[in-house]
């Protein structure tokens, strides 16, 4: 037997034996607590959204600061709440399934009831499985979700975890969409949702008595697909997908209680890219963090909010520094589409350091006749929705694609990318 296989086999041994798979090798403490503390920073800032993936981030981790959790789950009922209420009194389905999904598990995560809790008329769950149904109905109708896959298998995981019996016909379209490979996009957005779908089908799984023979036999078949195509996109530092995929990824992993050796690599990957910096969004943080102290999106249907460590004490705020008078020129291209020619070149000067984002208001600024853009806020932060005055939609699967030239596409939105000297970006109008 090979001696590599043989390591592979008695380390896989151990960790089972040890009941720590996909552990962050020791001496990483400190690390973990500062991007904990990064997380709970981000939920003190005033200006930013109540975000419950956020607090499903905080709450999934072994250390806390209680206090600052519970203003935080009031800051998603003031804010997020009427938001939801307004979306579901629209008359027709709104794409919300994501975000009510986070909020019931965020509710669970509270050890609140969600059975009980209500949006207008119902209950958060019955929302949300009427939801699922707009979802079902829409692939029916045009074979595509409402929203997208990823949401759809959230929807899928929040009910589940809340011990949600769900229609089968719900779990059958998941089960047929993973069949037909119909969660792959043109970019990486597909590990996500197969991870996400990974997860939803594992909580299935646990809860199989629920269900009839066959359909627990499709969501093992589509679950043992997922975990073999997560397995197989690894790259050779771990990854899966991209290192902002990755931490779903190896939840999903951990949920299928994958062996050790199918994510040491990817966690000594991770917590390399931690001590970079390369963790600063809060949502992306907030997929890491259950990773680093062994837990994943299931684990929430376990909680019972007793006996938790409150040690977390945030510092003082350091003060932000000034960007450094050291300017960087960026250049930008806007293009209808892949095949069409420019509709816009330009050039601008900014702060080294600065963002896409200030670079792209920098742009608009100076030539406010030739160059303008609209974003919307999302959970990852800014939105690029419109260029030029020329719209992209959810119901035609178009959206404004961020390329570094000549044919990179970004791994970070408009407000996350730090621009180098001489970076060319594309903005193109593509098809999702
Ligand atoms: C579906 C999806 C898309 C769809 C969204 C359209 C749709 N209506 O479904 C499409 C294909 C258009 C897309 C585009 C992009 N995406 Co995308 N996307 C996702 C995915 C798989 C699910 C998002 C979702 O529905 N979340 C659930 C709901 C509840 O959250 P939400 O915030 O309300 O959702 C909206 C926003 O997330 C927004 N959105 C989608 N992607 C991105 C990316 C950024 C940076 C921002 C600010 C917003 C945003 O669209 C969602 C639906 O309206 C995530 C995976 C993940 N782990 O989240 C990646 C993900 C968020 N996307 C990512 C990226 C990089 C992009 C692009 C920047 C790629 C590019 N080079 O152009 C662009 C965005 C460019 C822009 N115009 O600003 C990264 C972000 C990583 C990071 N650190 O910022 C993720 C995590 C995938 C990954 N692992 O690389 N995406």
């Amino acid at each position: 037997m090979d001696w590599m296989f043989l390591a592979l086999i008695v380390l896989g041994v151990f960790s089972i034996v040890s009941g720590k798979i996909c552990e962050v090798p020791s001496g990483n403490a400190n690390l973990i607590t500062s991007l904990n503390k990064k997380l709970l920073r981000s939920v003190e800032d005033e200006s930013e959204e109540a975000n419950p993936s956020v607090y499903l981030g905080l709450r999934l981790s072994s250390t806390h600061s209680l206090s600052l959790e519970l203003e935080y789950l009031a800051k998603l009922q003031t804010t997020l709440v009427p938001s939801l209420k307004s979306s579901l009194s629209e008359h027709k389905p709104q794409p919300i399934t994501g975000l009510l999904a986070l909020y019931a598990l965020a509710l669970r995560a509270a050890c609140a009831d969600p059975i009980t809790a209500t949006l207008n008329d119902k209950t958060v769950l019955q929302h949300l499985k009427q939801q699922l149904h707009h979802e079902k109905e829409h692939i029916a109708n045009s074979n595509r979700p409402l929203t997208n896959y990823y949401q759809y298998s959230l929807g899928v995981l929040s009910l589940c975890v809340n011990g949600v019996r769900l229609n089968p016909h719900v779990i059958h379209k998941l089960t047929e969409a993973q069949k037909h490979s119909a969660f792959l996009h043109k970019d990486s957005a597909s590990v996500d949702t197969e991870a996400m779908a990974g997860l939803a089908f594992q909580c299935l799984k646990d809860s199989a008595e629920l269900y009839d023979a066959l359909l627990n036999e499709h969501v093992q078949h589509a679950l043992g697909a997922v975990k073999a195509q997560l397995v197989k996109a690894q790259d050779e530092k771990g990854l899966i997908g991209n290192v902002f995929s990755t931490p779903l990824a190896i939840q999903a992993l951990l949920a299928m209680n994958s062996a050790a050796s199918q994510c040491s690599t990817a966690v000594e990957t991770l917590v390399t890219e931690m001590s970079l910096g390369t963790f600063h969004n809060p949502m992306a943080i907030s997929h890491l963090l259950p990773v680093l102290h062994q837990k994943t999106y299931l684990d929430i249907s376990k909680m019972d909010c007793t006996g938790e460590d409150d040690s977390l004490v945030l510092e003082p705020r350091p003060p932000a520094g000034d960007l450094p008078p050291e300017k960087v020129m960026v250049r930008v291209g806007v293009e209808s589409s892949k095949a069409g020619p420019a509709i816009y070149t330009g050039r601008v000067r900014v702060p080294k350091g600065s963002s896409l984002h200030d670079a792209l208001k920098e742009m608009q600024r100076q030539k406010p006749q030739e160059f303008s853009f609209e974003t919307v806020d999302s959970l990852w932060g800014p939105y690029l929705t419109t260029v030029k005055g020329v719209m992209t939609q959810q119901e035609n699967q178009t959206y404004w694609q961020l390329i570094k030239s000549p044919d990179t596409p970004l791994i970070e939105g408009i407000a996350d990318y730090k621009i180098e000297h001489g970076d060319t970006f594309i903005l193109r109008k593509s098809k999702w």
